[in-house]
């Protein structure tokens, strides 16, 4: 087994230290997932429910610890991964109430009785990214374990110290051994043994969109069931007619928070030419106005980027030369700062334009009317997320059914409620996590009739 060093995205100090799991460490966590597999879904409905609303107390009495873990690996503002912690508790608390309520149907056939089964997939292996390390785990782990299987957690090798705490966590609150593993390792020796292994009955992942194509073609030799949640390039589109104050006061939130490292980010302002100039008068103070700094300072709303190979990554958005209409501030010094950075005007052909950054990095486009708003928001291979400023309804609901993205929200930018569902349209996803069905994504539906004729 080799081991690795963890760095402090804020200082570049090393954290700790992790072991990396191989194919063969991989192999045996698969085995022994398989082999708890009848023992787990064989527990009482209402004894995995009390399992994992144990499980969902450890957690909470971890938060500070858990916090903590996500500010020195991760770089994540102290606050914010406070709330990221709360939201694993509150994502194990919602489909804690799942096992006793994976209801079939009794439908009406002659000669019998026909019901409906949701039987557990199986194994299930979750691979998550390092942008939300946190979160991004609950998603798959919690309302996978409800339905019945067990699960593999593959964290990214960037940050994995939330990830392996949570599984411990899992063991202390009373989960039998092999119900939940967590794995650190390499994306291309573990993650890709989850995909090509057969006793792994489905994946999910999340991540970017070039390995999300290839997880699906790997999945697709066993006909392994798969949910993706792939990158994204929003749109916040800005109408003439919006309250301009709130919507410039917000929109720098909606694409700085976690510096920009975030699916959702509306990386794109769209707004209607006739409040251009006022809306970037606005919107200067606003992004001044984001305080960046030690993630580990209560005040901090933006921390560094999580690697120097990632700040180079999100600086080649911006060369030389690069139409930068302001920007905020950063801490000059060790650690992956980079500030908030406005692009106006921006060619239809520019990178940052067209590409996920990912970092925090935002362009600013005009547009003439509504439809011109939603043929430019359209106009990406992804969709995952937006935003709507109009004072107008029904033009708030005309363009919210034509923007090809699978969430969206109307004079603000509604964050991911674990209890509604989240997902992609087109290159953005397959599938979708969270909210009441989430479970039944999880399961196989089973139809068994039972002749009643003598
Ligand atoms: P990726 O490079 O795609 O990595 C994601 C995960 O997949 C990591 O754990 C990675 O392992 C692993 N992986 C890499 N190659 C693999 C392979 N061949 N087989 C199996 N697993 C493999 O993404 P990232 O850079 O961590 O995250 C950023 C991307 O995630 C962005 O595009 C972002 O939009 C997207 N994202 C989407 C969402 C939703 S919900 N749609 C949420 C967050 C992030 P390593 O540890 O080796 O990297």
């Amino acid at each position: 087994m080799s081991q690795y060093t963890v760095l402090n995205p804020a200082t570049e100090q090393p954290v700790t230290t992790v072991t990396q799991a191989s194919a063969g460490d991989a192999d045996a966590a698969i085995g022994r997932a398989a082999a708890a597999q009848d023992g787990w879904r064989a527990v009482a409905p209402g004894d995995r429910a009390g399992l994992l609303r144990r499980f969902a107390a450890a957690v909470d009495t971890h938060i500070d610890e858990l916090a903590a873990l996500e500010v020195a690996g991760s770089g994540h503002p102290v606050g914010q991964s406070r709330w990221e912690a709360g939201h694993v508790r509150d994502v194990l608390l919602y489909y804690s109430a799942a096992p006793e309520r994976l209801m079939g149907k009794q439908i009406p056939v002659a000669g019998g009785l026909n019901v409906t089964f949701h039987e557990p997939v199986g194994v299930v292996g979750v691979i998550v990214p390092w942008n939300f390390p946190m979160p991004i785990l609950s998603w798959g782990m919690a309302p996978a374990l409800a339905a019945g299987n067990t699960v593999i957690v593959k964290p990214a090798q960037l940050t994995p110290l939330t990830a392996i705490r949570i599984g411990e966590l899992a063991l202390e609150a009373g989960l039998p051994e092999g119900v939940l593993q967590v794995l650190p390792g390499q994306g291309s020796v573990v993650g890709q043994r989850l995909v090509d292994h057969p006793a792994v009955r489905k994946i999910v992942f999340t991540g970017s969109t070039e390995v999300g194509r290839e997880i699906m073609a790997g999945c697709a030799r066993q006909i392994k069931r798969v949910t993706l949640e792939l990158g994204g390039k929003s749109a916040n589109i800005v109408f003439a007619d919006a309250d301009l104050e709130r919507a410039a006061a917000t929109a720098p939130y909606a694409v700085f928070d976690n510096a920009g490292q975030d699916c959702c980010a509306r990386s794109r302002i769209l707004v209607q030419r006739s409040a251009l100039d006022r809306f970037m008068e606005l919107l200067e103070p606003a992004v001044a106005g984001v305080a960046v700094g030690d993630p580990a300072s209560p005040g901090t709303e933006m921390g560094p980027l999580i690697s120097a190979a990632h700040r180079e990554h999100v600086a080649s958005y911006v060369p030389d030369g690069a139409p930068v209409a302001f920007r905020g501030s950063a801490p000059a010094g060790p650690g992956y700062w980079y500030p908030p950075t406005v692009l106006a005007p921006v060619s239809p052909d520019d990178p940052a334009y067209t590409e996920e950054v990912f970092g925090p990095v935002v362009t600013v486009t005009p547009f003439e009317d509504e439809a011109d708003a939603v043929t430019i928001a359209n106009d990406t291979p992804y969709g995952l997320s937006g935003s709507i400023f109009t004072s107008d309804i029904g033009r708030a609901i005309r363009v919210a059914r034509a923007v090809e993205t699978g969430n969206l929200s109307v004079n603000s930018h509604s964050s991911v409620r674990y209890w509604t569902p989240f997902g992609g349209f087109k290159q953005s996803g397959l599938g979708r996590e969270l909210g009441p069905d989430a479970p039944d994504a999880f399961t196989e539906t089973k139809n068994v009739f039972i002749a009643t004729q003598p």
